[in-house]
C-alpha cells in the first residue's frame, strides 16, 4: 500500500532497460524479471515518453530491453503463489511470479520479441489476443505452432501495428491454464495523438477473472464451467483491490479485459463515461454514447473514458450482485423471515459452533463473528468509513480529490463529506401511513367482479359475442 516505496522499487526494476545492456549480453535471453507482491507497482519509464504509462490494478508492466531497435521481453509461464486479498492466497499458475502476468506496454510500430520460457509441468502457448500479426506467431498450439513443452523456451517476434487493448493468455489446454489465472494485458499506445485516441491523465487496466477455490483449500478447481465462487479483478477481491485515485478533472482511461466463463456489467458511480474502444481498436468518435455501465462480454476488452469532475469515493464494480460476493455467499439457504429462537440453541446441543445465518437479510454477514475455515475471506468483507461496505469480489472504488498530485497514485484515505451533503438519520417520527382505503376497496372489488368475466372468456373463447 505504500507508493512511495512501490515507485523506488519500479525504478531500481527499471534498470533492464536499454542503455545498460552490454552489446555482447544481448545474445543471451533478455534477464528475467519477477514480481514477487500483488500491489499496484506504478509505472516510471526510464525515458521520456509521449504518453501516459498505464497503471496495471493490483498488477505491474514488465521492463524490457532494446536490441537493435527490437523490444525485447521475457514472459515465464509458472506455478505462483498470488495474494487475492490480505490473509487469502492461491497457488495459481501465471507469470512472471504473479498472476495475472506483468502488462505489456509497447507503441505503435514497434518491433517486438517475446522469449516464453515455461516452467509449468505441462506444455503451453501464447496467443496475443487481438494482434495483427504473422499467423505463425498466433500462439494456438498445434494449428499455429508447436506447443512450448516443461523446460522450452520460444521466441514470438512480431510488430505492434495497431494501437489499442489487448490481451495475453495460453491457447494449449486453454481450460486449466486460464483457470489456474494464465493471462495478462497488453497496451499499444499511438505513436501520436488523434481525434480516436486522445490523450489522458490517467491510464488504468485490469482483467475480470475468477476461480473455483473451496474455502479452506489454496488450489482452484479446473473443471468448474459455471459455479465460481472467487469473483476477481486482476486475481485480487475487494478489499484487496486498490482504489483508483485521481485529481479532480482528470481525464481518465480504464481498459478492462473478460477473461471468466460470464459476462460483466462494470458500473461507475457518479460520472457518465463512453466507450471509447473494443479489442478491436478505437470507436469512431461519432458511435460513441454516455453510460454508466458496460457490458464485457467473455473474450471482450472495453476501454472507457470520462473527465472526473465529482469529487468523493465513487463505486465502481460489477453490477451482477453475487459477483461482489465472495466465497461463504452461495448454496446459503433464503432465510428471511424465518424466526429462529431457540434452534440455534437445539442445533448447538449437536454441533459446538453452528449459527444461524441471513434471517434478517444477508448484511449482519459482513460483520458476523462467524469461524471461518482456514485461508478463505468472508463474503463480504470491506469496511469503509461508515461501516461494512457489504461488498467483496469485483468491487473497487474511484477516488478523485482536488488535491491529489499529477502522477500519484497513492490511496488519498476516505473522504471527507462536506458538511450537509449527506445522506442522515431524521430524528422526526415517522407518520402512519396514510390507507387509501377508497381505491383499495375499490379496485379489491373490481377485481372480484371482473374475475367472473375473466374466467368465462378463457374458457368459452368465442362464446361470448357480443355484437
Ligand atoms: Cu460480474
Amino acid at each position: 500500500m505504500d507508493n512511495r516505496r512501490r515507485k523506488f522499487l519500479t525504478a531500481a526494476g527499471g534498470v533492464v532497460a536499454a542503455s545498460t545492456v552490454a552489446r555482447s549480453a544481448l545474445a543471451a535471453l533478455p534477464e528475467i524479471v519477477t514480481q514477487d507482491r500483488a500491489d499496484t507497482v506504478v509505472s516510471s519509464p526510464e525515458h521520456d515518453v509521449h504518453y501516459t504509462p498505464v497503471t496495471t490494478l493490483n498488477g505491474w508492466t514488465l521492463p524490457w530491453r532494446l536490441n537493435e531497435g527490437v523490444k525485447e521481453f521475457h514472459l515465464v509461464a509458472e506455478p505462483v503463489v498470488r495474494e487475492l486479498s490480505p490473509g487469502f492466497i492461491a497457488h495459481l499458475w501465471g507469470y512472471n511470479g504473479q498472476s495475472p502476468g506483468p502488462t505489456i506496454e509497447v507503441v505503435e510500430g514497434d518491433q517486438v520479441r517475446i522469449f516464453v520460457t515455461n516452467r509449468l509441468p505441462e506444455r503451453t502457448s501464447v496467443h496475443w489476443h487481438g494482434q495483427r500479426l504473422p499467423n505463425g506467431m498466433d500462439g494456438v498450439s498445434g494449428l499455429n505452432q508447436k506447443a512450448i513443452e516443461p523446460g522450452q523456451t520460444f521466441m514470438y517476434e512480431f510488430t505492434a501495428k495497431r494501437a489499442g487493448t489487448f490481451m495475453y493468455h495460453p491457447h494449449s489446454d486453454e481450460m486449466t491454464q486460464m483457470a489456474m489465472g494464465m493471462m495478462g494485458c497488453w497496451v499499444t499506445h499511438p505513436k501520436s495523438t488523434s481525434e480516436a485516441i486522445g490523450s489522458v491523465d490517467r491510464d488504468f487496466c485490469f482483467l475480470l477473472n475468477a476461480y473455483d477455490i473451496e474455502p479452506g483449500s489454496y488450489t482452484p478447481r479446473i473443471m468448474t464451467m459455471a459455479d465460481f465462487n472467487i469473483w476477481t479483478w486482476n486475481s485480487r477481491v475487494f478489499p484487496g483491490i486498490d482504489s483508483l485515485n485521481v485529481r479532480l478533472n482528470d481525464r481518465v482511461r480504464i481498459r478492462i479485459g473478460n477473461l471468466t466463463m460470464t459476462n460483466h456489467p462494470i458500473h461507475l458511480h457518479g460520472h457518465e463515461f463512453e466507450v471509447t474502444g473494443t479489442d478491436g481498436g478505437a470507436t469512431p468518435p461519432q458511435s460513441r454514447w454516455p453510460e454508466v455501465t458496460a457490458d464485457i462480454a467473455v473474450g471482450q476488452m472495453r476501454q472507457i473514458e470520462f473527465t472526473a469532475n465529482e469529487l468523493g469515493d465513487w463505486a465502481f464494480h460489477c453490477h451482477k450482485s453475487h459477483h461482489t460476493m465472495n466465497a461463504m455467499g452461495h448454496d446459503v439457504p433464503t432465510l428471511i423471515g424465518v424466526d429462529h429462537r431457540g434452534v440455534a440453541e437445539k442445533i448447538s446441543d449437536v454441533i459446538p459452533d453452528y449459527m444461524v445465518m441471513g434471517e434478517r437479510g444477508m448484511a449482519d454477514m459482513s460483520e458476523m463473528e462467524m469461524p471461518l475455515p482456514e485461508n478463505t475471506i468472508p463474503m463480504m468483507a470491506g469496511q469503509g468509513p461508515y461501516g461494512s461496505v457489504e461488498m467483496g469480489g469485483m468491487f473497487s472504488v474511484l477516488k478523485v480529490r482536488e488535491d491529489q498530485p499529477h502522477n500519484d497514485y497513492s490511496d488519498p484515505g476516505w473522504y471527507q463529506q462536506p458538511k450537509g451533503t449527506q445522506a442522515r438519520p431524521v430524528d422526526e417520527p415517522s407518520p402512519t401511513a396514510i390507507r387509501t382505503d377508497q381505491a383499495g376497496d375499490s379496485l379489491m372489488s373490481r377485481s372480484q367482479e371482473n374475475k367472473e368475466a375473466i374466467e368465462v372468456q378463457v374458457r368459452k373463447p368465442g362464446k361470448h359475442n357480443h355484437s
